[in-house]
């Protein structure tokens, strides 16, 4: 997400709370009736969970995307964390962000180009990159604006991508002595200016050679077991496991190896992270970093209650993650349970804990993820946050707040 436009930014934090037409069908009775009326086993493996129950609604519920933003981004189809049961985002509830146009590219037309310091230019067709050795990755792909504004908190979802992996393709290509980036391009495109030239520029990121070459960075051009939706940048896009949404780069039309850095919009003007540091000697110093690889995050999806009890269950992401902890008001941080995506380092992890001595009232629940490197999910007062100028990469801990009966 990225408002360059002017109204975004102004209307972004405004907009009062509505219910959605889907949140009101949970919180009335008939969703709740038709889930009870499954075979409980079925339900439980799609919850990641032992059993049923009511779905306490939170008091903080993000407000409506503001126009302006759907007038930028078209429908982003925000995934909604009370409804989270499913540790696969089904391919039409995941959400979407485009910053241009979304390009209708006809499969037999395909092509995919390879240029730059390369020994041997090519072009792959969709029928060759899906001859060539077929990769699965289950990826948790989040936007790096995602909690950068109360409306925008569900912009994420897993799905299993598959593909051909980009790395031997470079290698037989043949990358030139001097490389120091890879360039992808999709086929959508706008209008910029920078310094007073006016020019036409396809989306583009770049990953260094080392990054590029990583054994997971994958052609994909499969979700979930079915051809790249549109939306999602069919036929072929980019999938960078363990990074933020941008690097993922859809309709992907071009691949150029070059000895420079590359200076698009998506690498130097947007999604563009601005910080206050203060170095090791006490002096403040601005920083500006490309947004990369994603960092450690989880929030409280919901609270379901199991006649008689309390069951607290959520997510974590962001690089592998080693435990997540819960605080109930100001209590002690509780170890909670992983129930869901253990095993796989680029998904994420679906948590429970059972909330014991729960008094009626209002709480507040919040979550921090901690990552195997041992890095902690920053609390909202942190400085790496309060001294962040930039909404990307907001992935402090979030207090949800409920009230119970
Ligand atoms: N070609 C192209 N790729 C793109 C974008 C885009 O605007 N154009 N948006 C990026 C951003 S910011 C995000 S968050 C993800 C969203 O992927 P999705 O729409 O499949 O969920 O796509 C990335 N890849
Ligand atoms: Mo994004």
């Amino acid at each position: 997400m990225t408002p360059t436009n002017k109204q975004t930014n102004d209307t972004g934090i405004h907009e009062g709370a509505s219910l959605s037409r889907r949140d009101f069908l949970v919180r009335g009775g008939s969703t709740l009736a038709l889930l009870a009326m499954m075979d409980s086993s079925l339900f439980a493996q799609m919850a990641g969970a032992a059993d049923d129950g009511e779905v306490i609604p939170f008091i903080d519920r993000p407000p409506a995307a503001p126009e302006a933003a759907v007038k930028a981004y078209g429908e982003l189809n925000r995934l909604d964390w009370q409804k989270l049961t499913q540790w696969i985002t089904p391919n039409d509830q995941f959400f979407t962000v485009s910053h241009y146009n979304r390009p209708v590219i006809k499969p037999e037309e395909y092509k995919l180009e390879f240029t730059g310091l390369v020994k041997n230019q090519k072009t792959l067709t969709l029928a060759e990159l899906k001859r060539r050795p077929r990769q699965e990755v289950i990826f948790t792909l989040e936007c790096a604006g995602n909690h950068g504004f109360e409306w925008f908190t569900g912009g994420i979802g897993t799905a299993k991508w598959a593909g051909t992996p980009l790395a031997p393709i470079l290698q037989e290509a043949g990358l030139k002595p001097e490389s120091l980036e890879v360039v992808f391009f999709g086929a959508d495109a706008g209008d910029e200016e920078v310094r007073n030239v006016n020019m036409r520029q396809e989306f583009s990121r770049s990953l260094s050679v080392s990054d590029a070459l990583r054994p997971e960075v994958l052609l994909c051009y499969e979700m979930n077991g079915e051809p790249l939706p549109h939306e999602h940048g069919f036929p072929v896009r980019l999938i960078v496991p363990g990074w933020y949404g941008v690097a993922n780069v859809k309709w992907l039309s071009r691949i150029d190896v070059t000895d420079r850095r590359w200076a698009g919009r998506f690498m130097t003007r947007d999604y563009v992270t601005i910080r206050e540091e203060v170095l090791a000697e006490g002096k403040t110093v601005w920083t500006q970093k490309v947004v990369g690889p994603a960092r450690v995050k989880s929030i409280t999806a919901r609270v379901v209650f199991l006649g008689g009890r309390y069951r607290i269950e959520g997510a974590a992401w962001g690089g592998p993650i080693d435990r997540v902890e819960v605080r109930v008001d100001n209590g002690p941080w509780v170890s909670a349970t992983i129930t869901r995506g253990k095993e796989q380092d680029f998904a994420w992890k679906f948590w429970t804990l059972d909330w014991i001595g729960v008094t009626s009232g209002e709480h507040t629940i919040t979550s921090r993820a901690v990552g195997r490197q041992g890095t902690v999910q920053p609390s909202a007062e942190d400085p790496s946050l309060t001294k962040k100028h930039t909404y990307w990469e907001s992935n402090g801990q979030i207090t949800r707040r409920i009230r119970i009966a």
